[in-house]
């Protein structure tokens, strides 16, 4: 029996879904494959041609995204995705560049660029899904693991502690910061509208946590998403530096920082003009 799903002549968004690809890797219940589908849902919405959308990842469950995605797509190597979408947003300015990727690609090994890209603003947008493990590798820990937490290298529990990580893109300077969950499909498609008209760096934690995370840590993923579902406070204006994730208190969730910085990209561009003239 053949496990290809046919293509739709109906549902528009699968005309951006690489369906020969399908099933896809993702587990059951887990969040990723509703970002794909939220993001997939923006970039038909935004009037972005879609040839001008590009998604880069590293390597990882959420790196897999762009496998999924029939725009142009490059999964490069782990931890390596921002550089790599710097690079390409500087030299075709016309694209709108998206990275997918994991917590461990984007702040563990690729913990340094996303730094650099936050302090210089470039124009690109992070959609980072945090886990809070390393997914695919097994669930090993990463740098938003939980205090305390249960995972396959901490297994009397994890010491080190996680970034809180809208406060960190804030602190970087980052010109957009939200996070929301994979149950919040409406307001993450519209916050994805919103990061392609950024000039700068845009970017969305997407709260979903691993099944394997949840059920070492006595949360089965059904409660889990329960959890998610009872448990969430919308705040647009929340103090960053108090909502780190806990699960013994509400999840604060919303469009958070709106700045209007130049991005890099806009200032060189400024500069070159300045310096050789023309556009
Ligand atoms: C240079 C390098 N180091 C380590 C690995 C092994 N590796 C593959 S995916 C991964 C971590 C994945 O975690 P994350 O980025 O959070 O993505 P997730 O799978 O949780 O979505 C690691 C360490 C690798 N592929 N390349």
């Amino acid at each position: 029996m053949s496990l290809r799903v046919p293509h739709s002549r109906t549902d528009p968004l699968k005309s951006l879904l690489r369906m020969e690809r399908f099933p896809h890797i993702w587990c059951p219940g887990c969040g990723i494959g509703v970002v794909v589908k939220c993001f997939v849902e923006a970039a038909l919405q935004s009037g972005i041609p879609v040839e001008k959308h590009v998604v880069v990842s590293g390597i990882g469950c959420t790196s897999r995204a762009p496998g999924y995605i029939k725009v142009d797509g490059f999964h490069v190597i782990h931890g390596r995705a921002i550089p790599f979408a710097i690079g390409l947003k500087t030299a075709r300015p016309d694209l709108e560049v998206t990275v997918i990727a994991g917590d461990g690609d984007l702040l563990a090994i690729g913990g340094n660029h996303f730094l650099h890209a936050t302090r210089r603003n470039d124009d690109i947008n992070v959609i980072l899904v945090n886990n809070f493990i390393y997914g695919m590798t097994g669930g090993q820990y990463g740098p938003t693991t939980l205090e305390g937490a249960l995972t396959t290298t901490s297994p009397y529990g994890f010491v080190e502690g996680a970034f809180n990580v809208p406060y960190l893109a804030s602190a970087l300077g980052a010109n957009f910061v939200a996070r929301w969950t994979p149950l919040h499909t409406k307001e993450l498609t519209n916050t994805m509208l919103e990061m392609f008209k950024v000039d700068g760096f845009a970017i969305i934690e997407v709260v979903s946590p691993c099944l394997i995370y949840g059920e070492l840590n006595n949360m089965p993923p059904l409660d889990m998403m329960k959890w998610l579902k009872d448990n969430t406070i919308i705040d647009h204006n929340a103090d960053l530096s108090k909502i780190d994730v806990n699960f013994k208190k509400p999840l604060v969730l919303g469009n958070f920082v709106r700045r209007y910085r130049p991005s890099h990209q806009t200032r060189l561009k400024e500069l070159v003009k300045k310096v050789v003239g023309g556009g």
